[in-house]
């Protein structure tokens, strides 16, 4: 498959004016039949052909102005010659046929356990009609379904309806990503909600039948952001309905189709009985980020897919600013940095990085990466520090202004910033640009005397070299800096430092004593910074940090500066982390949920790429046995006192999973594993026999499995939960998430024999095949078992759904870090992975980049 550039990017030819849709719904055989008003791109001047995109397809009927035309489509769609086109304005009219029963790529029209259900962007459009299934051509849409279902959706208002049909019309000119349309017999739970300016809007999020009760959660979500985005950013919504659907079959989490949202039932369904406190957390945040997309998407959308990163990226950040707000900033900012890390850094490292705009592609989907979502999040952050919350806003409101209805660019983008603030970013766009983690050095210097000394703080930055870019340009970096003197007395309050050159020096003078830095306050910039300090000065920022990100942060250095030091040489656990970690457990004046991030270690696979960066070959035995032994010495440096600890953190009254409740129960639940450490299970097997609520079950459950214990219990958990699909995916990823690193592979394998085992349905097999990659020790481990498992279930996955595929083949992107014997092994895998019979674009593409 050839690639597609940016560069070359072009107008369409023509424009659609309107779109007409009608669906025949039928399992084997929906008709399709489009109506297309269309014209002439003025942009584009001269004749031209007309090319549709369609795939898969069966054209029945091809009629321009009511003449019947032959053109026969070819395998990716169909063109009419301009000698068969009027000069000015035109109606084109298609009849389709389409198989959506046959549909397992989960993209188009198909259907999931007996219902009917869309999945368009970025280019399913294409499986249903013939069509410029492109992000710049914006028509408004009306659709009428026919088809035997009690409930049938399609995108903006209810036009009519009656038995077997209903009509649908969307005034709000969209990209064919956006469409959506779903049939099946459904429930709604249902609301309202008054926009400010007195729309009254209704609200329905329509489940199975039996799944009800379990929407509640989701539905205040949604009102929450609704509320949220009018106060904030001033935008509200511009439909009489919104529509969310929970569909069990779907490729991600969930879609933004202009107003009916599609959801992977994951992420909608929640009761305290059969959802985590993660889980309501992650509903929150999505039923939040696909309602901020009516502005940041579809209000304004992408002009070509290289610009992904204007919606995604621009949305995310606005997610993680609500969760912030609903949620506790602190603690949400140090939840982004953990996945920012443990995802983009690591794709940012390897044979996958890419720029948060990428130039070239094969295959799009293969693009919705952390780069383009949380590192695109991130620049959005850097470009608010550096503007200041005013200039922000009145960027923000410049670009809603001056973009509203249009297909826009990053350089649209780029350019409301520097109408609205007056700041030149061209150095800036490097951030979208190009790829890479920048390293950034600091060097300190102290230089006292009579009328207070001068400390100077050097910065230095490396951008390193990534695929197809061998060198890159100093980025501009905001770095957010405190100085404590050495009482613990914050003497000079946070600034941001513009890092633009190679090499900055920047001087705080007038001071009493050498200070303590803390540099890179809240993660002010997406960089690894490296600095040699002592556990000293670490335990102190620990101690006295005004920043809850940085004091946070010195517990996770001194943590990792031991781990490495630990599986890099036999050196042992020590005493400072533990103390340290003990004095924060203890302490009431901290957040339980802020304590509990500071009691996580760090994953093994964030080891591994620490132990990497610092020029060590990371021994995944040895990194899991290590990090297992300092949470024994935790452990035990707490010893009696955690039965007690753990029985305080008990949020009184019924489950609620607001943010304190659920802060409680994380520490509690952590100090639980680290109680299992110590008695092999009996306070975790009590817990987990009465256990309230799910998270309290799962954890309890987690720690048993740690302990080579919890058949019984696992047992116990099926018969319970044996016919919920969602709660038995956390059944199945359990298993081999805590499978000891020999038998992981094997529990991976046993559990796909299991007789609720659908490998087609992307929750499940992301429940055991994700999980397997995601068990950094057990996926690593040296018999190469594991390898050679994800690889066979990758190449069996392909053909039916080459998306899911391809975005678990991720789990290979890490190889160049391991030793020549697990290099081998994993190239091995990729080698037979590109050698396959009909491999997807997709698949191909990814494995052809891991190879490097
Ligand atoms: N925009 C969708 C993702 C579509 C993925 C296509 N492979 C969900 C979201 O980011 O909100
Ligand atoms: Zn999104």
């Amino acid at each position: 498959a050839q690639p597609i550039h940016l560069a070359d990017y072009q107008p369409f030819t023509h424009l659609v004016d309107r779109v007409d849709l009608t669906f025949r719904l039928d399992p084997k055989a929906t008709r399709v039949i489009a109506r297309l008003n269309m014209a002439p791109n003025p942009v584009r001047p001269g004749r031209h052909d007309l090319r549709l995109d369609g795939e898969g397809l069966r054209l029945i009927r091809l009629a321009v102005d009511g003449r019947p035309l032959a053109c026969q489509p070819d395998a990716t769609g169909l063109t009419i010659p301009a000698g068969d086109l009027p000069g000015g304005t035109f109606t084109l009219e298609t009849e389709v046929e389409i198989a959506p029963e046959g549909n397992t790529a989960l993209e188009g029209l198909y259907m999931s356990r007996g219902m009917y259900c869309t999945q368009c962007e970025a280019e399913g459009f294409r499986k249903i009609t013939f069509y410029p299934d492109r992000p710049d051509v914006m028509a408004p849409f009306r659709v009428r379904i026919e088809g035997d279902m009690p409930v049938l959706l399609s995108n903006g208002n209810p036009v009519a309806q009656g038995p077997g049909w209903a009509e649908w019309d969307d005034p709000w000119p969209k990209p064919s990503y956006l469409f959506a349309l779903v049939a099946g017999d459904l429930r709604a739970h249902s609301d309202r909600f008054a926009t400010r300016s007195g729309r009254d809007v209704a609200l329905n999020i329509w489940v199975r039948p039996g799944d009800e009760d379990r929407c509640a959660f989701a539905m205040g979500a949604l009102k929450r952001s609704m509320a949220w985005d009018e106060e904030t950013y001033g935008r509200e919504y511009d439909l009489d309905v919104f529509n969310i659907v929970a569909v069990d079959d779907f490729n991600m989490g969930a879609m933004e189709n202009k107003g009916l949202n599609i959801f992977n039932s994951k992420f909608v369904l929640a009761s305290p009985e059969t959802a985590t406190d993660d889980d309501f957390d992650r509903i929150e945040a999505i039923i939040a980020h696909e309602y901020f997309h009516n502005w940041t998407g579809n209000r304004i959308t992408c002009r070509d897919w290289f610009q992904l990163c204007l919606k995604e990226g621009l949305t995310v950040f606005r997610d993680q600013q609500f969760s912030g707000d609903m949620r506790g900033h602190a603690v949400k900012r140090i939840e982004d940095v953990i996945l920012l890390r443990a995802r983009q850094f690591r794709e940012d490292g390897g044979p996958l990085a890419h720029p948060v705009r990428p130039d070239s592609y094969v295959e799009i989907n293969n693009f919705y990466t952390a780069t383009v979502y949380e590192k695109g999040a991130e620049v959005i952050g850097m470009l608010k520090r550096l503007v200041g919350d005013d200039g922000y806003g009145r960027a923000l409101d410049l670009y809603f202004d001056r973009h509203d209805g249009q297909a826009a660019t990053i350089e649209d983008w780029l350019k409301v910033f520097e109408d609205a603030t007056g700041r030149d970013l061209a150095q800036f766009k490097r951030w979208y640009t190009e790829a890479g983690t920048p390293t950034v050095k600091v060097f300190e210097a102290w230089n006292g005397g009579e009328a207070g000394g001068t400390y100077t703080l050097t910065l230095a930055q490396v951008n390193p070299p990534t695929p197809g870019q061998p060198e890159k340009g100093a980025k501009v970096i905001p770095v957010a800096v405190g100085l404590l003197n050495p009482n613990g007395d914050e003497v000079v309050p946070t600034q941001v430092l513009e890092l633009t050159g190679p090499v900055q020096s920047f001087r705080f003078e007038g001071l009493g004593a050498r200070p303590v830095p803390s540099i890179l306050r809240g993660f002010s910039a997406p960089v690894i910074l490296d600095h040699d300090r002592t556990a000293e000065d670490r335990a102190f920022l620990l101690q006295h940090d005004t920043d809850p990100f940085n004091k946070w942060e010195a517990g996770r250095a001194l943590a990792k500066d031991i781990l490495v030091r630990m599986a890099a040489t036999d050196a042992g656990p020590g005493t400072r982390w533990t103390q340290a970690m003990a004095a924060v457990a203890r302490d009431g004046s901290l957040d339980p949920a802020f304590r509990a991030l500071c009691l996580r270690l760090p994953s093994e696979d964030d080891i591994a790429q620490t132990l990497h960066a610092a020029g060590h070959v990371p021994d995944p035995a040895r990194i899991h046995a290590a990090r297992r032994r300092l949470a024994l010495a935790l452990a035990e440096t707490l010893g009696a006192d955690l039965p007690g600890m753990i029985a305080a953190l008990v949020p009184p009254g019924p489950y609620s999973p607001d943010p304190e409740a659920a802060g409680r129960r994380a520490l509690g639940n952590q100090l639980l594993a680290l109680q299992t450490r110590l008695d092999g299970g009996e306070a975790a097997a009590r817990r987990f026999a009465e256990a309230g609520n799910m998270t309290d079950g799962i954890a309890a459950l987690a720690s048993l499995l740690e302990a080579g214990r919890g058949q019984a219990e696992l047992a116990a958990f099926e018969a319970r939960w044996g016919g919920d699909r969602l709660v038995m995916d956390k059944w199945f990823a359990l298993q081999v998430a805590h499978a000891a690193p020999g038998d992981a592979a094997a529990v991976a394998e046993r559990l796909v024999a299991h007789p609720a085992f659908d490998w087609k349905n992307p929750n499940r097999f992301r429940a055991v095949i994700g999980a397997l990659s995601a068990n950094h020790a057990g996926f690593h481990h040296e018999s190469g078992a594991a390898y050679r498992f994800v690889a066979d279930w990758l190449i069996r996955l392909d053909p039916a759904n080459p998306q899911t595929a391809a975005r678990m083949s991720t789990a290979f992107e890490t190889w160049p870090r391991y030793d020549a014997d697990r290099q081998g092994m994993i190239r091995d895998q990729l080698a037979r992975i590109l050698a396959s019979p009909g491999l997807s674009r997709d698949l191909g593409e990814m494995a052809a980049r891991l190879m490097g």
